[in-house]
């Protein structure tokens, strides 16, 4: 049933996907199906975007209103979409990479402004389709193409990054903890504003074979190993820390969204956003 769940969101004619076989990617994608038909979302009312990178073929295989646009600008992209079409359910879908290093800037002003979208990073600790470059996640002393000797620089915590820019809902899973990560995306597809969800991905091949994670099932080995729930994470010391991950939400309270604010702000204060997303639909001839 689950199954058949995430094939009825697929474009069968894109198939078969470019993921190499135990890629996490593809994991974090039945979870993504799983969660929007919970929503009961239609598919034509969702835009799914993302920018360039092996997560980011994600929309190519899905039947939404799918945007693959330039690296690092998914979300301008799914802003404008928002912007221009209030209606759709707007998801960015964007890798480490794209997300904090190339799309860092977009990334913390799309958490600043606020408008009502989900932002769902695989982190994966790499650039996976360019050749396994260091990316702002890397761990410290992990090897990529591009540090042979071990990377020095400090990783980006990314749900610290996204609180510190204002973002309302922010959570952690990965691609092993299934029922988990289906939950959490659920309830960042609800939440009312910006939402950020960082999925730990992996990609043995880029970054597994150079850290001595070869398989995908040594890569799902180090996850069970490093990830626990948030509550456990804090009862650790310092030192206990250090090679863990906490996972679960982090920050999750009512902001006001933009497009709202917006509303009272600049339009008039007396109306609803239901009733001007009608009368904008109306002009626009949108259904609604
Ligand atoms: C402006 C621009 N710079 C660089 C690239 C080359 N490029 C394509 S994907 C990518 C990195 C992808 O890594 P990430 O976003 O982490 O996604 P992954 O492939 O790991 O899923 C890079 C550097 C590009 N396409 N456009
Ligand atoms: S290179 Fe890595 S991220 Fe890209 S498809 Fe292969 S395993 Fe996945």
């Amino acid at each position: 049933m689950k199954t058949e769940i995430v094939l009825s969101y697929l474009r069968k004619d894109k198939l078969p996907h470019i993921w190499c076989p135990g890629c996490g990617h593809g994991i974090i994608l039945g979870s993504m199906m799983r969660a929007v038909h919970k929503t009961g979302w239609k598919k034509d009312d969702i835009a799914l975007v993302s920018g360039i990178g092996c997560s980011s073929r994600t929309p190519g295989y899905v039947d939404f209103n799918t945007l693959h646009t330039t690296h690092g600008r998914s979300l301008a992209f799914a802003a404008g979409i928002k912007f221009s079409n209030p209606r759709l359910n707007v998801i960015s879908v964007m890798g480490d990479g794209d997300a904090v290093a190339i799309g860092g800037n977009h990334f913390i002003h799309a958490a600043r402004r606020n408008l009502n979208i989900t932002a769902l990073v695989f982190n994966n600790y790499i650039y996976g389709m360019t050749g396994g470059q260091f990316s702002p996640t890397t761990p410290y002393k992990a090897i990529a193409s591009t540090t042979p000797y071990g990377n020095i620089d400090k990783n980006f915590d990314i749900p610290s990054l996204a609180i510190g820019a204002g973002a309302g809902f922010v959570a952690r899973s990965t691609a092993i903890h299934v029922p988990g990560l289906d939950d959490i995306i659920y309830q960042a597809l609800n939440y009312d504003g910006f939402s950020v969800v960082e999925i730990i991905s992996f990609c043995h091949v880029q970054y597994g074979k150079r850290n001595k994670l070869k398989t995908p099932l040594s890569m799902i080995d180090w996850l069970k190993s490093i990830a626990l729930p948030i509550a456990a994470y804090e009862k650790l010391g310092e030192e206990q820390r250090r090679d863990k991950i906490p996972i679960g939400i982090f920050k999750n309270i009512p902001t006001e969204e933009y497009s709202q604010k917006y509303i009272k702000e600049i339009i008039d204060p007396n109306k609803s956003k239901d009733s001007i997303l009608k009368d904008y639909c109306k002009a626009k001839l949108y259904d609604l």
